[in-house]
């Protein structure tokens, strides 16, 4: 998206403006897809300079149509594109269910990432369980398809006596050690520099592992993302730095954190890293992206710098309504369509799948996260809580009590 026009007639100072406004028409007519530039899959061991058509361009693999284009097509099997497929679906059932209960008051705050699905779920299954990802709140799909059983996400999101972070984290702010998933922090940007100096420490020891770290566009405004970017460089990190960029930082439209680059992957260049622009709405390019990214980690070639480009379709959280601040219809209009539509195409297209079947697994998949959540919620819920030993805040922060948080238990008596 770019900008329309500079609103402030005051001064020369520019400020940016989005395209849409509430009561306008979104209109993407600009964008034409056939017209987008679709570079070609360089050697992962390329010149970092070499990446500059797919900074700026767009790496994608499949057409609006279901069919796929061009070298970037990782011809996954049929079995391995229904996997995703369900994988995805979990994610935006179990988004859609957390909502419904939040509106209930069964639970503060959620985070939905619906439209973004392909994002995470293509990183879990392109990277190796062993790798880490450093997430920011809207990657739920990786935990979903690395395994995390979805009452473990609800009882973490109703704060209940089963929340296996003991109430110390707000809804959402997961942390998984078992599924290489490191803690989310609600200071914006902070896993950025914590995912280059795992991925470094990596590259010290030569596990061969990659650091997997995302953040929003908004958040790369941050010095945060910069430092990142710096340290990865310099010593040639085997971290994929992800900027998720889905148009909208919570009412901040993008062009406020892009300023006048020409995109965010295009940060990259400036710091010598690999940087890729992909379609996000597009499960196959973004599996391929990360594949290619963590080849070049594992083999030497340093850190990558992957924007994908894609639409924040909901609002940003519960507490947010984008009626205020985003045209009507916005959604809707997004030329880049949605992800788990786009996949279902693909597979109908193979001769691998139908509507029945599509049906069927929603089916079965409301039925498990209906099943999760009468589990979730024996084990208390905000609107009924259940008695939590106050002792637990004391445990499992530090692997050694330090002494000042012994003496406050102590005075507390508990
Ligand atoms: C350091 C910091 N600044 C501000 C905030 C408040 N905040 C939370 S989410 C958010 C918007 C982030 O947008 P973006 O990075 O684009 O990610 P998105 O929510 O779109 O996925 C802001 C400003 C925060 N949590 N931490």
């Amino acid at each position: 998206m770019t900008s329309r026009k500079n609103t402030s007639n005051l001064s020369n100072l520019y400020v940016p403006e989005p395209e849409f406004r509430p009561g306008d028409l979104p209109d993407y007519s600009n964008i034409n897809l056939n017209k987008e530039k679709w570079p070609d899959r360089p050697d992962p061991l390329v010149d970092a300079y070499e990446t500059e058509p797919h900074a700026t361009g767009l790496v994608r693999a499949l057409k609006l149509n279901g069919e796929t284009y061009g070298q970037w097509d990782p011809k996954l099997s049929p079995d391995t594109l229904r996997q995703a497929l369900r994988h995805m679906l979990l994610t935006r059932v179990v988004d859609k269910r957390m909502f419904a209960m939040q509106r209930q008051g069964k639970l503060s705050f959620y985070m939905k990432s619906i439209g973004e699905e392909a994002i995470a779920v293509a990183t879990a299954m392109a990277l190796e369980d062993t790798d880490m990802v450093f997430p920011s709140y809207r990657q739920q799909g990786i935990l979903m398809t690395r395994g995390w059983p979805v009452v473990d996400l609800m009882n973490q999101c109703l704060s209940n006596k089963a929340d296996k972070l003991q109430g110390k984290a707000i809804p959402i702010c997961y942390s998984v050690r078992d599924k290489g998933f490191y803690s989310i922090s609600g200071n914006l940007g902070t896993q950025m520099i914590q995912a280059v100096g795992w991925a470094m420490a990596c590259a010290y020891k030569g596990t061969n592992e990659v650091a997997s770290a995302f953040t929003g566009e908004g958040a790369t405004a941050e010095g945060d993302f910069h430092y990142a970017l710096n340290f990865a460089s310099t010593y040639r990190a085997p971290v994929i730095i992800n900027v998720v960029n889905n148009q909208w930082a919570i009412s901040t439209f993008q062009g406020i954190a892009a300023g006048q680059s020409r995109s965010f992957a295009s940060r990259g260049l400036g710091f010598g890293l690999a940087s890729l622009r992909v379609d996000g709405n597009d499960f196959l390019a973004v599996y391929a992206a990360v594949k290619w990214a963590s080849e070049r980690a594992r083999n030497g070639g340093g850190a990558t710098v992957i924007e994908h480009f894609t639409y924040r379709q909901e609002g940003h959280s519960t507490s947010d309504d984008p009626s205020a601040y985003r045209a009507k219809g916005e959604a809707e209009a997004w030329p880049f369509g949605d992800p788990i539509d786009r996949l279902k195409e693909h597979l109908i297209k193979l001769g691998e799948w139908d509507q029945e079947q599509q049906d069927a697994l929603i089916v079965e998949l409301k039925a498990h996260v209906r099943e999760s959540y009468k589990k979730a919620e024996a084990m208390g819920t905000l609107a009924s809580p259940t008695e939590i030993n106050p002792a637990t805040m004391f445990e499992q922060v530090f692997e050694e009590m330090p002494t000042h948080l012994r003496r406050q238990r102590q005075e507390l008596g508990i």
